[in-house]
């Protein structure tokens, strides 16, 4: 009898030794992250650059770390969505089992995820989304872009050194504009500059013509802008333009969303003698941004400029990579932090480190001035201001 069972299920372990030894020989399951960014809809160019960088970074390194492949599951929010992000965050953590939570290029989609992050204790690794207060919604956010506070912040400082007395802000009217515009009258007016008048403008396909006519009916000597990357700058540029305010003797300044690398030449001549502070140009003069700049064009062809969301998407995959070569493959949330907190990247924007107390970046903000090139706009570094924290929080 024994033996009659032990023959019966005899080749169910024969079965299982055989799957057992084929799942040894495929090696351990992959380490998948999942992306969410917008891959579609007004913001679709922010998800091209963001994993555009992050193709950029396993071409250059390979995709194996630790003896674990690592798999990239994109997720396309058609944003700004955050109701659909929070559930694709919630389908990658149930039933595709992430390890890591990535992407992020807007900010009403990474407050939504947050909360999962923290009740799936999945690393949520952010590639640009830039409000202040979202690495406060969760211990397991760790930033590898930047802040609006950290950037507007500079460029006050540089205006008001420089002659500029009094200035009209016009910002987007959502998180990282809100924080753009706080931090510069802060900073403006603490060094002395008066402000004219302040606009925000809606986040959903705004119309700046309105808008502009009220800045040059103000007459002012310079506007400060916060706009998000993608086509509102050319849109506000054109504005400007069309109405006359260049020429009635108004300045623009701005944070570097304005005129960054992908939009740049899209926006043209207009663009001329801009000047903004921001984290990465694709004029930096760095060892490691050629390499970048090489690697990312081998890996994405000649027809995308690579900006500042395409470094954000490589160095959120830099963190990743370190994280599971540190962790030796075994991935777990609390020790992950451990090692995104104080983490020291060379990046192609200059050396940056992660805060440990805030998990922000602390890094070298630029002043630049759009010039022309070899035949392309780029922002050209000129000044900056080192060791940059956050002043958010
Ligand atoms: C955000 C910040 C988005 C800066 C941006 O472009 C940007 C954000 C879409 O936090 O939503 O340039």
């Amino acid at each position: 009898m024994k033996m009659f069972i032990w023959l019966r299920s005899l080749p169910w372990a024969l079965a299982a030794i055989a799957i057992a030894s084929a799942l040894a020989a495929a090696g351990p399951d992959p380490i998948k992250v999942g992306v969410i960014v917008p891959m579609s809809g007004p913001f679709a160019s922010i998800g091209g650059e963001i994993t555009a960088g992050i193709k950029t970074y396993i071409k250059q390194h390979g995709d194996t770390v630790a003896g674990r492949k690592i798999e990239i599951i994109v997720k396309d929010t058609t944003g700004p969505s955050p109701e659909i992000a929070k559930r694709l965050a919630q389908d990658l953590v149930v039933r595709d089992k992430v390890e890591f939570l990535a992407g992020f290029g807007l900010t009403p989609e990474a407050l939504a995820v947050a909360p999962v992050a923290t009740e799936a204790k999945t690393p949520m690794v952010i590639m640009n989304a830039a409000t202040s207060i979202i690495t406060t919604k969760s211990p397991y956010i760790a930033r590898l872009s930047f802040t609006l506070p950290q950037v507007a912040g500079p460029m006050a400082t540089w205006a008001a050194k420089n002659g500029v007395r009094q200035v009209y802000t016009l910002v987007s009217d959502y998180g990282p504009g809100v924080d753009a515009e706080t931090e510069f009258k802060r900073t403006f007016t603490a060094a002395g500059g008066k402000i004219a008048g302040s606009i925000r403008v809606p986040l959903q396909n705004p119309d700046f013509s309105p808008y502009v006519q009220r800045i040059k009916d103000a007459n002012p000597q310079a506007v400060f802008v916060f706009v998000p990357a993608g086509q509102q700058g050319t849109a506000f540029m054109k504005a400007f333009a069309e109405r006359g305010v260049a020429q009635a003797g108004v300045k623009v300044i701005a944070t570097g969303d304005l005129t960054e690398d992908h939009q740049l030449d899209a926006i043209g001549d207009a663009a001329l003698g801009i000047i903004t502070t921001h984290h990465y140009s694709a004029a930096h003069d760095s060892p490691e941004n050629k390499a970048f700049l090489a690697a990312f064009r081998e890996a994405n062809g000649d027809a995308m400029r690579a900006n500042f969301m395409a470094v954000g998407g490589y160095d959120g995959m830099a963190a990743i990579y370190e994280v599971v070569r540190k962790l030796n493959g075994k991935i777990d949330a609390d020790r992950a932090m451990e090692v995104l907190k104080g983490l020291k990247l060379a990046s192609p924007r200059g050396a940056l480190v992660v805060d440990p107390e805030t998990r922000d970046p602390i890094q070298t903000v630029y002043v630049r001035r759009v010039e022309r090139v070899d035949g392309h706009l780029y922002n050209v570094e000129f000044d900056k201001f080192a060791n940059v924290k956050d002043p958010g929080k």
